[in-house]
């Protein structure tokens, strides 16, 4: 099935300049770039991302990492299980967890109990959409419809 997928570059990997080889590892699988842009998210604007989250013990550290460090890269990406494929590339939440060869485990290390230590939210550098329903309201909650383009890659006669 081809879906479409949120996924942010957090301000760790735009101040690391990460960016490039981030969206690199998206695009070789064939996962097509339907939107992006840079934004700085606001608070309330991170509350309505993160809203199943909002008054955790770890929210406010979450919201200060989305809000107050730098801007974020947004982009849409669709593809043949767009969803999974980019949970799968991004790897496992904790850094210290994910595999070796996904994004967060090439780039990252933090742990939860890391984190809880120095007050600060787990560094791990991506968001990225965990289910149909997730995607669908985030999509619509960082992408306006204009936002979006359709257009042919090289790779879909092949695979599409
Ligand atoms: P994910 O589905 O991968 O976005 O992960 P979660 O919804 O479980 O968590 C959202 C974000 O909060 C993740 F980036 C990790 C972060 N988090 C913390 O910083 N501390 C916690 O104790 C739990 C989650």
């Amino acid at each position: 099935m081809i879906q479409r997928t949120l996924v942010l570059l957090k301000p760790d990997a735009v101040q690391r300049q990460l960016v490039g080889q981030i969206i690199e590892r998206f695009e070789r699988v064939g996962l097509k770039i339907a939107g992006i842009k840079m934004v700085w998210p606001d608070k309330d604007f991170a509350k309505k991302h993160y809203a199943e989250h909002v008054g955790k013990p770890f929210y406010k550290t979450l919201e200060s990492y989305l809000t107050e460090e730098g801007p974020i890269i947004a982009m849409v990406l669709e593809g043949v299980e767009a969803i999974s494929v980019v949970r799968k590339i991004v790897g496992s939440t904790e850094p210290s967890k994910a595999m070796p060869g996904t994004i967060r485990g090439d780039f990252a290390m933090h742990s939860y109990a890391h984190a809880d230590s120095i007050n600060s939210a787990v560094r791990n550098l991506i968001h990225a959409s965990d289910s149909e329903e997730s995607a669908k309201r985030e999509i619509n909650l960082w992408f306006s419809d204009d936002e979006l383009f359709e257009y042919k890659t090289v790779h879909e006669k092949h695979v599409f």
